[in-house]
């Protein structure tokens, strides 16, 4: 590698500024974004993002789903480019950095390459990954799970919203139904930064996390049919109360997944009342169930035992009751070729560092299916994440940011 790659340091400052920059769409009053994705202020930051990769001389491609792609052509265009990025979608009550940071430090990758004039061998692409999150529209990672062929993308573009709203719909309203079909854009590695979201780096004061492990998971869709009848004139014992069937669920999730502990966790994190009333038994619920662990078989334990006691506590309460895997993501394994580059990349930048598995599912855990991948932590403050306060210093996402790009350099090689 040539002296001035071997030195190169991003621009700190600009990389910060492009962050909070980009924060204000869809920023809320707590300090954090809320850009759902497809939505409007998805749009405003997929068009400021499309104008930044334009001016940094990048080709701009948008995919069926609304992947988006800025190409920085390499001496060698017969070789597949080095990709990396993350999302711009986030949470209801997301912060600035989870899928941000990835996305806006592979731009400012590009904009130092830029700055320094060099060219590399291969071409390098950055990608903002439509609905990582998976919160509008489930699964989480639909669109790079769909690049890496889990899903058609007519059955994506189908996927609707609370609303009724299809993918598709959401995609013409703020015109990035693009015309690449995906999975055509091929890669020859994919490297994605992401703030860590959980507590180890800041706990053990590392800077960086070389990560070659993701956790799997499984999603659920759940449907708890009770009877809606009077609250004032029902004796208890003749009640079918779904809310009350379904707080015993998830306190059955919580005791599932300490029981599978410790590298197991479970969520009920969404539960909607068919009729809410204050003086009518909840007769109909829906509900989610997300269930995490590194280890495949784990997951399955949990699954069976779960079942079991949703039965047993649906005949008691005599509430009928639906429970669908939806989504299931097996633990993903990283190249361990590109976990060693990131080692060695932060090695030779002299931060602190450990290996670390993902708590988080990740589009690098889809692209990992179909192309070497590997991500890069940094921390957050209190491991905080899909919360408004979520919070990251300038000075870790710049470490970040500067072992994404001798990554990139070590993998794409430099021509001049
Ligand atoms: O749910 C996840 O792990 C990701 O943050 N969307
Ligand atoms: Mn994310
Ligand atoms: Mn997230």
């Amino acid at each position: 590698m040539t002296k001035i790659a071997s030195n190169l340091q991003i621009d700190s400052a600009r990389l910060w500024d492009t962050i909070h920059e980009t924060a204000k769409f869809g920023a809320t009053p707590k300090g954090g974004v809320r850009r759902l994705t497809l939505g409007p202020e998805d749009k405003q930051v997929r068009d400021w993002f499309r104008g930044a990769c334009e001016a940094a001389g990048l080709e701009v491609h948008v995919d069926a789903l609304g992947s988006m792609f800025g190409l920085r052509k390499g001496r060698d265009m017969s070789k597949p480019p080095v990709g990396l990025g993350s999302h711009l979608d986030t949470q209801p009550t997301g912060g600035k950095f989870d899928g941000v940071l990835g996305t806006l430090a592979a731009l400012e990758v590009v904009r130092t390459l830029n700055d320094a004039g060099i060219e590399t061998e291969t071409p390098i692409c950055i990608v903002n990954w439509t609905n990582e999150e998976g919160s509008r529209f489930a699964p989480a990672t639909m669109a790079s799970a769909a690049y890496a062929g889990d899903y058609t993308t007519e059955d994506i573009l189908g996927r609707k919203d609370l609303a009724g709203v299809s993918v598709g719909e959401a995609l013409d309203s703020i015109g990035y139904r693009g015309d690449e079909a995906v999975g055509l854009r091929k890669f020859g590695a994919f490297v994605e930064l992401h703030i860590e979201q959980g507590p180890l780096l800041e706990a053990e004061n590392k800077t960086i996390g070389v990560v070659d492990r993701g956790q799997g998971i499984v999603w659920y869709d759940g449907k708890i049919t009770g009877f809606e009848s009077h609250a004032g004139t029902t004796p208890m014992p003749l009640r079918r109360d779904a809310l009350a069937t379904l707080s015993e669920i998830v306190l059955a999730v919580e005791r599932t997944a300490k029981a599978h502990g410790p590298n197991a966790v479970g969520t009920v994190g969404e539960a909607v009342i068919a009729a809410p009333s204050r003086n009518v038994i909840p007769g109909e619920i829906a509900f989610t169930v997300d269930i995490r662990s590194p280890d495949a078989k784990t997951l399955d334990a949990i699954d069976r035992d779960l079942r079991s006691a949703i039965a047993e506590i649906g005949s008691r309460r005599r509430a009928e009751i639906t429970f669908d895997a939806i989504w299931r993501k097996p633990p993903t394994v990283f190249n361990a070729k590109l976990v060693d580059a990131i080692e060695n990349a932060t090695k030779a930048l002299g931060y602190s560092h450990r290996r670390i598995t993902s708590g988080a599912g990740h589009d690098a855990c889809n692209l990992a299916n179909v192309v070497p991948s590997a991500m890069v932590f940094v921390p957050c403050k209190d491991g905080v994440s899909h919360n408004e306060l979520e919070d990251a210093t300038q000075v870790d996402c710049t470490a970040g940011a500067n072992v994404l790009l001798h990554t990139v350099l070590a993998i794409a090689g430099v021509a001049s």
